[in-house]
């Protein structure tokens, strides 16, 4: 349910801004004010954001997109016969760039087919939807806008055998017990012969990760500084971009890379409804985690979820996987 915009903790008004921004103001207000400064990794979405995302996908560095096309391109004309999917219920749609290769396979597996996109976006989901509906024409198109991580509902009523699917190693932005409340909402959902596809980023050499997230072309840097400028424009703050420094590195205890925003010397940001917030110099803000996985990990979340691993496919590098759950 959408939060007042006069939560008892923020001191400004809100009143200027538009409702949706209520919930982003209040959380960063509770992000900014927490011993150590952090920021949730959806602010990285705007359209510039998303482009920037996708610029890096495509880098020399940044193998996971491209890992986790081919292993689905190399899986799905199988898989999806195998579990006779009529449904694809897809969470943080992205770029759908990969959902094609899902419902390519659904199609010639001879089903309908009903793809339900779940995103935050609003104008990327209908942008989406009325692409696949020309592209594939005859697919039903059931977009919900929705923010995973908070109220994810699947629709009633679709056509079994559902496949959900959460691609892009996403599931690493969260924190371990935000995974489980996401993957047992999934759970929850799911009927017996539904099933869920994710994909996870592996564990492997330190170098190989930190390289990802620290391109030489600086696009990574840009996409962090770019939550900056997502507040200043949502938020009417005033961050100066360049004040702060990216900053990406292996988190070796908990497995997961952490992307930082140093501040460059001593800073007053202000934000209208929060007010002043201070930044020292050399202060961080976590921007992101990206935790990395192993089959035991997993097999963890899901146990804790409710779901067990029915199959673990990791391409030859070992660099990423796609694995598919059952209720357990
Ligand atoms: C979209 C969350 C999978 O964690 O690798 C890419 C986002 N951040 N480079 C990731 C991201 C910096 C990406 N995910």
């Amino acid at each position: 349910m959408p939060e007042s915009p006069t939560s008892n903790w923020i001191s400004g008004s809100v009143a200027a801004y538009r409702q949706p921004n209520a919930r982003m103001l209040a959380e960063v207000a509770a992000g900014l004010s927490a011993p150590e400064k952090e920021l949730p990794p959806k602010y990285f979405y705007d359209h510039n954001g998303s482009e920037l995302f996708e610029e890096i996908t495509r880098l020399p560095e940044y193998y996971q997109t491209r890992t986790e096309r081919a292993l689905l391109q190399a899986w799905m004309p199988r898989l999806i016969p195998e579990l006779g999917t009529r449904s694809l219920v897809e969470l943080g749609a992205g770029s759908a760039e990969k959902s094609r290769i899902i419902l390519g396979a659904m199609r010639s597996a001879g089903a309908t087919g009903t793809y339900v996109p779940i995103d935050v976006s609003a104008s990327f989901l209908s942008q989406t939807a009325s692409r696949l509906r020309r592209e594939h024409p005859g697919l039903i198109v059931e977009p919900v806008v929705a923010d995973i991580a908070e109220d994810f509902s699947p629709p009633a009523g679709l056509p079994h055998p559902l496949l959900y699917a959460f691609l892009g190693g996403t599931i690493g932005n969260f924190y371990p017990p935000a995974a489980i409340r996401l993957l047992g909402r999934i759970a929850a959902a799911m009927q017996p012969a539904d099933r869920f596809l994710m994909g996870v980023d592996l564990r492997k050499d330190v170098r190989r990760i930190e390289a990802a997230y620290n391109d030489s072309q600086g696009v990574t840097a840009a996409f962090n500084r770019n939550m900056l400028l997502v507040l200043n424009h949502e938020l009417g703050s005033n961050f100066d971009p360049a004040g702060f420094q990216h900053y990406a590195f292996y988190e070796q205890t908990n497995h997961r890379i952490e992307m930082h925003l140093v501040s460059q010397g001593e800073q007053d940001v202000n934000i209208p409804g929060i007010g002043l917030v201070h930044f020292s110099d050399g202060e961080s803000l976590r921007t992101e985690i990206s935790c990395k996985h192993d089959r035991k990990s997993v097999a963890e979340l899901f146990a804790a979820a409710g779901l067990e691993i029915e199959t673990w496919r990791p391409d030859p590098d070992l660099l990423f996987a796609l694995v598919t759950g059952a209720r357990a």
